[in-house]
């Protein structure tokens, strides 16, 4: 009995796994172990010798048993203290950051359009993407017969049989916004007018939605050169690099005289870049407020007079980020979101660098 109890409760101690210890559970107290072969041995001792042999294998078989249980709770422990070591987790750490999302590039470029005017002194305004036409044509000088008003370029809303009041559009340009602007607060007035903007229009280079900013100065003494100076200043500003501009003469109902401007860029290897090379790339529409624009908004033209320009956004930025396709703009396919997307946390400044 003693040889049996060194020989198990040496080998218990040194059992490296539960598998260990289950074999030598087996071999010791199973049913076929050897104390429990020596346990049936007991029926053919005398009675005196059973009562001294009986106990004390009972005994050894509780020792064992001891030794195994006591040895299972320490491997047990010392698994868990290996795991711990591999495992752990401070609960108490913040948070990690995970952007979920991006910046659109149309979002981004109004808020690097809005920067480098506001700096210049212009103050965002906005207004309803549903307008009368009052408001997006006839203030504008765009007359009832002109083709930008057949349903084949606006959106019309639909009206019930019958209604002959005037129709509602979805608006084609932000500049009834600055109609707005005219009669709400009148002369002098520095604004722009970011926004959507709808036509009925789809194709490679056009979408039915697409994005505006247009801008509005009207003083006692605002010529064209002020205007020329406006736009040369943000288009530098815009691409971080001195742009030539190039201005045509041109024709708006709403500006008298008109002007198409270009920027200066190269159209190397099928690829455009702004502000080096001796090409031109049309961006822009401006001019002189016509009198009876202002008019219509309020402000007398024998008083007051200004300067208007219109940009589309979609299209800056596909020129300044080297965006290939327009209409992937609209598709939310956020694999191009993630790719041509900003960090939220990235907001435009001009003491940043745009
Ligand atoms: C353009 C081109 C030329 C323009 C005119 C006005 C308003 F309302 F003041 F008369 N806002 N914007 C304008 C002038 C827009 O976009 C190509």
């Amino acid at each position: 009995m003693d040889d049996l109890r060194e020989k198990y409760l040496a080998r218990i101690a040194e059992a490296a796994d539960e598998a260990a210890l289950e074999e030598l559970r087996l071999a010791a107290v199973g049913k076929k172990g050897e104390v429990s072969l020596q346990m049936r041995e007991l029926g053919k001792m005398s009675a005196e010798e059973r009562q001294v042999a009986g106990p004390k294998l009972n005994a050894l078989k509780d020792e064992i048993n001891a030794a195994l249980a006591a040895k299972k709770a320490a491997l047990e422990e010392a698994a868990l203290d290996a795991r711990l070591q591999t495992e752990w987790l401070d609960v108490t750490l913040p948070a990690r950051d995970r952007p979920r999302g991006t910046i659109h590039p149309v979002s981004q470029v109004t808020e690097e359009v809005t920067a480098i005017l506001a700096d210049m002194g212009f103050a965002v305004a906005e207004g309803p993407q549903i307008e009368s036409d009052w408001y997006n044509f006839d203030a504008l000088n765009i007359p009832d017969h002109h083709p930008a008003r057949t349903e084949m370029d606006t959106f019309y809303m639909a009206r019930a049989d019958g209604d002959n009041r005037p129709p509602h559009v979805l608006r084609t340009h932000t500049s009834p916004v600055q109609i707005r602007s005219m009669m709400e607060n009148g002369a002098p007035i520095r604004i722009i007018c970011p926004g959507r903007v709808y036509r009925a229009d789809y194709d490679q280079t056009h979408t039915p939605m697409f994005h505006q900013v247009e801008g509005l100065a009207i003083d006692k003494d605002i010529s064209m050169a002020n205007l020329k100076w406006v736009l040369e200043e943000f288009f530098s500003a815009f691409f971080g690099t001195a742009v030539k501009t190039r201005f045509r003469a041109s024709h708006f109902p709403f500006t008298e005289p008109s002007a198409e401007v270009d920027i200066q860029c190269s159209f190397e290897g099928g690829q455009v870049k702004v502000g080096e090379g001796d090409g031109w790339l049309e961006v822009l529409g401006s001019g002189m407020v016509h009198p009876k624009v202002l008019q219509a908004g309020g402000i007398d033209p024998a008083e007051w007079q200004g300067f208007a320009f219109g940009m589309g956004i979609d299209r800056m930025a596909m020129l300044k980020y080297g965006i290939p396709d327009l209409r992937a703009f609209f598709d939310s396919d956020l694999r191009w979101l993630r790719h041509y997307g900003f960090s939220a946390l990235q907001v435009p400044t001009l003491h940043g660098g745009l």
